[in-house]
């Protein structure tokens, strides 16, 4: 019974050198397991004389309790250390200021046709609004354009299941508003359109805006006016000159496609006319009393000269590098 001592001081110096809780655990095994060193002087207690069992007893116990002791307390380091380590790993420092969030800004198509409305409206236009899948009727049918007009034509139009189209301009709009509020009209309508076409400078759904003033006495000379100030303000020029170069449309009679000089030569930004009596008529407006003037401009393409973008699909791409620019 004499080496306690020596078990002791030897479990203690093992519990010291100890630095995990496993180690910690096989160190406890080896003095107070089932075949530990302390556990194995308590088994041989029933060699000893009864009245030196109690006292040699005592002295064991007090081993034990000595090692468990010390046992619990490195256990407690360890412990203490992990959560230290854990702490300083996961620190967070919660007065650094945060990373912000940047706010979005409006598409440049958007922008431009924000900044065309304004200038309409101060010239008396209202803006009208319309599905964008249309029957037969008021996508072609009303606006002059007989069934075997090429505009019709699978590779030119996006058929939709039962006969309707994706409209292919914006024109119905107006076909509609006249059959529900009849003439006087003046309104723009801006939108969505689709045509079966894609390269650099045509998208397969684009944005168009066209115009209608329909009223008595209106004439070829208010189209000049309004489309010639229209154009100055636009392009912020109180000089630029601006051409209309007789064209056709089935809708409008007579027609124009207009021009504008730029640095480059003359630029053509759309096109305009009369409207043709045939679809004053097929909207029930009586074309011996109302006259009027239609125009449509690809609104892409305005945003493309204002911007200096030169392909008309990075407007479609939705590439935020380039739209943040427009902020
Ligand atoms: C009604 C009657 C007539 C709309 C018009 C044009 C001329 C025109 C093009 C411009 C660029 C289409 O996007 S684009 O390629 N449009 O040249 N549009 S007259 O005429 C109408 C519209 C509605 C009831």
């Amino acid at each position: 019974m004499t080496n306690v001592d020596a078990i002791l001081a030897s479990g203690l110096t093992a519990l010291d050198a100890v630095t995990d809780l496993v180690e910690l655990e096989q160190v406890k095994a080896r003095f107070l397991g089932k075949s530990g060193e302390l556990t194995g002087l308590l088994k041989q207690l029933g060699t000893l004389a009864p009245e030196e069992r109690k006292s040699t007893g005592a002295i064991i116990n007090q081993a034990k309790q000595a090692f468990e002791a010390s046992h619990n307390a490195r256990r407690d380091a360890i412990n203490a250390q992990k959560l230290e380590q854990q702490l300083a790993a996961e620190a967070l420092d919660v007065t650094l200021p945060g990373r912000g969030t940047s706010a979005g800004g409006l598409h440049p198509v958007t922008l431009t046709l924000e900044r065309i409305s304004a200038l309409f409206a101060s010239m008396g236009f209202a803006v009208a609004d319309g599905p964008e899948i249309e029957d037969d009727f008021h996508n072609f049918q009303a606006l002059n354009m007989p069934a075997d007009h090429p505009a019709r034509a699978m590779q030119d139009t996006f058929y939709v299941e039962g006969g309707d189209v994706l409209r292919t301009h914006t024109s119905p709009i107006q076909v509609r508003h006249m059959l529900t509020h009849g003439a006087p009209v003046k309104i723009i309508a801006p939108g969505r359109v689709y045509r079966v076409d894609s390269d650099a400078t045509h998208s397969p759904m684009f944005h168009q805006m066209e115009g209608l003033w329909v009223e008595e006495g209106v004439s070829l000379a208010d189209l000049k006016g309004v489309m010639t100030d229209f154009l100055r303000r636009f392009f912020e020029r109180d000089d630029l000159q601006v051409r209309f170069r007789p064209s056709f449309f089935p809708f409008t009679e007579p027609s124009a496609e207009i021009d504008v000089l730029g640095d480059r030569g003359w630029l053509e930004v759309g096109g305009c006319g009369m409207v043709h009596p045939n679809v004053l008529q097929n909207v029930n407006i009586d074309p011996e009393r109302y006259t009027g003037f239609a125009f449509g401009i690809g609104l892409d393409r305005f945003a493309m000269l204002r911007y200096g973008v030169n392909d008309l699909r990075l407007f479609f791409e939705n590439d935020l590098n380039f739209l943040k620019q427009f902020n």
